[in-house]
């Protein structure tokens, strides 16, 4: 298993979120990746930093105007009043129905809307550099899988803002860059004629479903708290199952906040034998770790010796693995819980 780490994710640390009205710390914290770093360096695994620049593959995988206002946006928004550096900038108005959304406002708080699906994915300065150095380390991690020289099966990425609520033109719920999809195309682009996303984080991956939608060379599965509870709230439900050529190609696992933990093995066991009915040739898996028990802003009840069995499952499969962090808001168990992921994968 190789393991992608670089330090540019300290850049990105926004103070506050909006949480009921009222300003709350950040959950996505630097905390969490430097917790995983720390429990993968104490079990011996030997951290790697991203070769491969990310730029070519989002410019497939992402719209070429959203990434163009996510490079800049720091620097528009800075240049928008003196002291916005102290200042976070949130949106506060979105093209919904009947509004347009073909045409880029000059306004910079109408842009973040456009380019916005929430007002839960706070910026601060640095906040692409984090995120395109996460793309950075999907796509070498992709490109080293896929080619398997020396024996390589898998990698993991801990990167982080995570990546799945992110769709082609627009961040949401903390995600910027899909890295998710940055991984799968560039298996794709290195060979795999079929990829299969699993993502098992609590919330569902709407970002990575939406881009992947009308194709069928990406299986989508996501097993996540049922929408109509649980964020994202307006996708995620059992009936989205593709469109067009990708008819077939998503399949949503939706289960209720609450749910014990054997009910969501039983998703687990069905979403991996849609992967072997696919015949894939290449597993990404979006590894949210917000199923944990005590996660602070979820209601799955795993605990972390169940993300050995997660991983020794995956492991099964026998495919070659890119795994990318997702969520994870229990700070100080996401070490463990990662890499028990990791070292059950590799047991299998
Ligand atoms: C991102 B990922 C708390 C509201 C929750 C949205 C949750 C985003 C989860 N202030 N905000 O899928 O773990
Ligand atoms: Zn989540």
């Amino acid at each position: 298993m190789i393991t992608f780490f670089n330090d540019s994710h300290q850049a990105h640390a926004p103070e506050f979120e909006f949480f009921r009205g009222e300003r709350v710390a950040c959950f996505e914290t630097p905390e969490r990746a430097e917790y995983v770093k720390a429990r993968l360096t104490e079990r011996g695994h030997h951290l790697q930093s991203a070769q491969v620049d990310s730029r070519a593959v989002l410019g497939t995988v992402h719209a070429p105007r959203y990434l163009d206002f996510l490079e800049h946006a720091w620097r528009d928004w800075l240049a928008l009043a003196p002291g916005n550096d102290r200042c976070q900038p949130f949106p506060s108005i979105w093209p919904v129905r009947s509004l347009r959304s073909d045409i880029e406002p000059l306004n910079f708080i109408a842009r973040l809307g456009l380019y916005s699906m929430d007002n839960g994915s706070p910026l601060s300065a640095g906040t692409w550099q984090a995120a395109k150095a996460g793309a950075d380390a999907a796509a070498s991690a992709a490109a080293l899988v896929a080619a398997g020289h020396g024996g390589i099966r898998a990698a993991f990425c801990c990167s982080r803002p995570p990546g799945h609520h992110a769709g082609a033109d627009f961040m949401g719920g903390y995600c910027f860059l899909n890295n998710a999809a940055a991984a799968a195309q560039s298996m794709r682009d290195a060979g795999a004629g079929r990829v299969a996303i699993l993502d098992v984080d609590y919330h569902h991956g709407n970002g990575t479903q939406s881009i992947f939608y009308g194709r069928p060379d990406v299986l989508c599965i996501s097993v996540h708290g049922d929408p109509l509870t649980e964020y994202p709230f307006f996708l995620g439900h059992a009936d989205e199952t593709g469109q067009g050529e990708g008819e077939g190609f998503n399949l949503n696992l939706p289960l209720p906040a609450g749910c014990a933990a054997s009910r969501w093995f039983e998703a687990l066991e069905q979403a991996c034998q849609r992967i072997c009915r696919y015949r894939a040739d290449a597993l990404v898996v979006a590894l949210g770790l917000d199923t944990f028990a005590e996660d602070p802003i979820s209601k799955f009840a795993l605990r972390s010796g169940d993300f050995s069995r997660l991983g020794r499952r995956l492991g099964a499969l026998g495919l070659p693995t890119v795994f990318v962090l997702e969520g994870g808001y229990a700070a100080a168990a996401l070490g463990v819980n990662a890499v028990n992921v990791i070292e059950g994968f590799e047991e299998a």
